[in-house]
């Protein structure tokens, strides 16, 4: 089967000196640098509209054949919050209590994390991010996705960074495992989940660890 390719548009240049180039990539870098992953939230409540918002900017995210094979599931309910909750914290004992390796707990010591995970039902929102492994068409025939674990780190990365910049803090967590996302959440069989944002305030008493990150020249080679 031939198909066409789609009608192209002209792109969007965006205008500006080199130097307004050079003070907004400093600018962008300002903001992001304060970026901090949080483990204690507020329960203050986060309106929907600014979840929403931060959606749209995460599905802007280019992806494998523009395949776009992401869902996004925004909790706020305190039941599905609680079940998630209860359902995490099942599978972190787990793993506190045998299933971690010592070379992995040795890894997330610094972060002094364990099975506990009260910000489940703290946080005002849970953004759990599916990853679709392929399509299903309307008569529920498959249609290839490509490159869905970069495409979805994108989109993800893309609303960590959107979350952050409306004032928001927030939390990448992958339980150990996470099936049973897919069943509290319901979601199809071609989706599997990719990992929870959860997203609020920072509890006023919030700490977070003095961690180091590495500097240009560790993360960055100029050939
Ligand atoms: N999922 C567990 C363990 C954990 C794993 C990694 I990789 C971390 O960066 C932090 C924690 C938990 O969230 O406690």
């Amino acid at each position: 089967m031939k198909t066409a390719r789609q009608r192209h548009s002209p792109v969007a240049r965006s205008d500006g000196s080199p130097a307004d180039m050079r003070r907004r990539a400093a600018a962008f870098y300002e903001e992001m640098r304060r970026r901090r992953s949080v483990r204690q939230f507020s329960d203050r409540p986060v309106a929907r509209e600014v979840i929403e918002k931060c959606l749209r900017t995460a599905a802007t995210a280019p992806s494998g054949a523009n395949m776009q094979p992401w869902h996004f599931v925004a909790v706020s309910d305190p039941a599905v919050k609680r079940r998630i909750r209860e359902a995490a914290e099942a599978e972190e004992r787990k793993f506190y209590s045998s299933a971690a390796t010592e070379e992995w707990r040795k890894a997330i010591a610094p972060l002094g994390t364990n099975a506990s995970k009260p910000f489940l039902e703290t946080a005002p929102w849970l953004i759990v991010v599916f990853a679709q492994d392929c399509g299903l068409s309307p008569d529920g025939r498959k249609v290839k996705h490509y490159y869905v674990s970069e495409s979805v780190g994108i989109a993800t990365g893309i609303l960590i960074a959107a979350v952050h910049k409306a004032g928001l803090a927030s939390l990448p967590y992958t339980p150990s495992r996470m099936s049973f996302l897919t069943h509290i959440l319901d979601r199809p069989r071609n989706e599997r989940p990719f990992l929870i944002l959860v997203v609020g305030y920072p509890a006023e008493d919030a700490v977070v660890p003095d961690l180091p990150r590495k500097s240009l020249e560790e993360n960055a080679t100029f050939v």
